[in-house]
């Protein structure tokens, strides 16, 4: 065996952990402690590269050179992980030592509700405390509830003011019995199939209609709807309650406007519009420009009878609010769209 070539294999290693070891204890930060640990025991590194050239040696001087990497690497190690703990003490003790508790804080950022959620719980509130119930129905509704059981029999005209989106899934007879609920109305009858009178209840919910948007349409919005039945309900229950809806969410001064209009499943049917211009009492415009917010009307006799109340006895009104409509009023938006765009710039602000 050569001697002298044994000695300086031996040597070199020496040298090299000595050098390493001065170089890990200048690191003084992670990164650098990283990029040491990288050029020496990286899976390209010194140690590794020092393990290949063994095969290199003559075969006699194998074993202690194969020994004296080992034990090197090991000390590399064991120092790592103490030069680690020294850094990272350090680091720390130099963010308490910059850390200046008097500056203000950063301020964080919340979320908050959905102008359109809040707007359903503020008209929810303002039902609730007349003593109406609330309750839920399905988005995925059948045609019989949609539109049958609301005077609204197959090719009724009425249909096509409710442009509509069928589930594409046929029954025994070819025909399409499930959509997407148009309106909310279908729950007055589920629910005056399964409870007598006296019912106070409003139902919000989403509901879907296949048509274009514009700056007041959207194809899928919210509404809210309202249903009372009881002995003696009249027209002037009606309006009394809305009346009290509209100055509840806007104030005493807003102004109120109902017209006639038609639903298969009233009997008389009105609108009710608001007066954008005094939705707020710093509004001085004197021009009216109304919005309309809701359907509404005495729900038909032909209904009361159908799910098997009876007509001499009961009477009852219904109304279905539009919430978006009621969002753009409270808080001067002059296009539905931005309720769904998912703009943070938009939703920021409620
Ligand atoms: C109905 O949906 C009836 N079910 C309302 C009703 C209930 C009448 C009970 C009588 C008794 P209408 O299609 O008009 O009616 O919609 C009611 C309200 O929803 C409207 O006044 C309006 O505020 C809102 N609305 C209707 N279509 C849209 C739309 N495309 N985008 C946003 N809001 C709408």
């Amino acid at each position: 065996m050569n001697k002298n070539t044994e000695k300086d294999s031996a040597q070199n290693i020496d040298k090299i952990l000595s050098i390493a070891l001065t170089e890990l204890s200048a690191t003084k930060t992670l990164d650098s402690l990283n990029e040491w640990k990288v050029r020496y025991l990286g899976r390209k590194g010194i140690v590794v590269q020092l393990k290949r050239s063994i095969s290199e040696l003559p075969s006699k001087e194998r074993p202690k050179f194969g020994q004296a990497i080992n034990s090197a690497s090991k000390i590399l190690e064991q120092k790592l992980i103490s030069q680690h703990t020294k850094v990272t003490s350090s680091d720390n003790k130099n963010i308490r030592e910059s850390l200046d508790v008097t500056l203000p804080g950063v301020p964080i950022n919340s979320g908050s509700l959905h102008p359109i959620t809040q707007t359903i719980r503020d008209i929810c509130e303002a039902f609730t405390s007349m003593g109406f119930e609330i309750i839920e129905g399905p988005e995925i509704e059948l045609d019989y509830y949609n539109f049958q059981m609301l005077n609204i029999p197959k090719h009724h005209p009425a249909r096509d003011g409710f442009n509509t989106l069928w589930i594409d899934q046929k029954d025994s007879n070819g025909e399409r019995p499930m959509l997407l609920r148009t309106h909310t109305s279908p729950m007055q009858i589920r629910t005056m199939e399964t409870q007598d009178p006296p019912i106070r209840l409003i139902v919000p919910g989403k509901v879907y209609r296949y048509e274009a948007t514009d700056s007041s349409h959207e194809w899928h919005f919210s509404q809210i709807e309202g249903l009372a039945v009881d002995k003696d309900i009249s027209f002037t229950d009606l309006k009394g309650t809305l009346y009290e809806f509209a100055r509840k969410l806007f104030g005493e001064d807003v102004k109120v406007r109902f017209r006639c209009d038609y639903f298969p499943f009233v009997e008389p049917g009105a609108e009710m519009a608001i007066d954008w211009n005094s939705r707020t009492k710093d509004n001085d415009t004197k021009e009216e420009n109304w919005i309309e917010i809701l359907g509404a009307g005495m729900v038909h006799p032909k209904i009361l009878k159908a799910v098997g109340y009876d007509t001499n006895k009961y009477t009852g009104f219904a109304f279905g609010i539009g919430v978006e409509r009621i969002a753009m009023l409270k808080h001067g938006i002059d296009d539905i769209r931005l309720f769904y765009n998912n703009d943070i710039r938009f939703l920021g602000q409620f």
